[in-house]
């Protein structure tokens, strides 16, 4: 199954939260990171008085059901040192679950597709660069579909 992961974070070295999350996905068993888009640095969305973040989206392949996957993705935020204090509110890493092959799915603990995503530069623009022809939950291409919020791409994995 195909999914793709949105990354970001926004305390400590962001550059080095990143890499380490792509390394403990590759190094997964049952986990395969096939796409990684470049890094972007982002302006906080929603909460603004927090430092930028630094922001990824990935293309994963697993077999994991969707509730294993976010359990993973999980124990990576907590061995990263994630702690959640305020909702929206400054962490080292944060990795949402944007869509899992075209599932859809809502419980307490997992809500698929991201019900955000498309709002959300930090999240649109690395995933056009990955999946340009993707077709987001409205239907709409993510090609044709901006979001709100300033990013900038840092480093280039195109
Ligand atoms: N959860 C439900 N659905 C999902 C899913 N599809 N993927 C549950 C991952 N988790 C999902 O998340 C709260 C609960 O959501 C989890 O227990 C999980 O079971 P959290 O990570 O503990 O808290 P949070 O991240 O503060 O809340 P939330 O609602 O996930 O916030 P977002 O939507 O992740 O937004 N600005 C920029 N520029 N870049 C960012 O990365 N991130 C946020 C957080 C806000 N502003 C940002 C950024
Ligand atoms: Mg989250």
């Amino acid at each position: 199954m195909k999914a793709y992961l949105s990354i970001g974070g926004n305390l400590g070295d962001r550059e080095q939260n990143l890499a380490e999350v792509c390394r403990r996905l590759r190094e997964h068993p049952q986990l395969k990171l096939t796409k990684e888009s470049s890094i972007y640095e982002t302006k906080p969305w929603g909460k603004i008085d927090q430092p930028d973040f630094w922001n990824q989206v990935l293309e994963v392949e697993t077999e994991l059901s969707p509730l294993d996957l976010l359990e993973v993705c999980q124990q990576i935020e907590n061995d990263l040192g994630r702690e959640r204090i305020v909702h929206w509110g400054p962490r080292t890493v944060d990795i949402d679950i944007l869509t899992y092959d075209n599932r859809v799915y809502k419980d307490e603990r997992l809500t698929l597709p991201h019900p955000r995503m498309e709002e959300r530069t930090f999240v649109l623009a690395p995933l056009r660069e990955i999946a340009p022809e993707f077709i987001l939950p409205s239907g709409c291409r993510v090609k044709d579909v901006q979001g709100d919020g300033e990013v900038q791409k840092l480093k280039t994995n195109e």
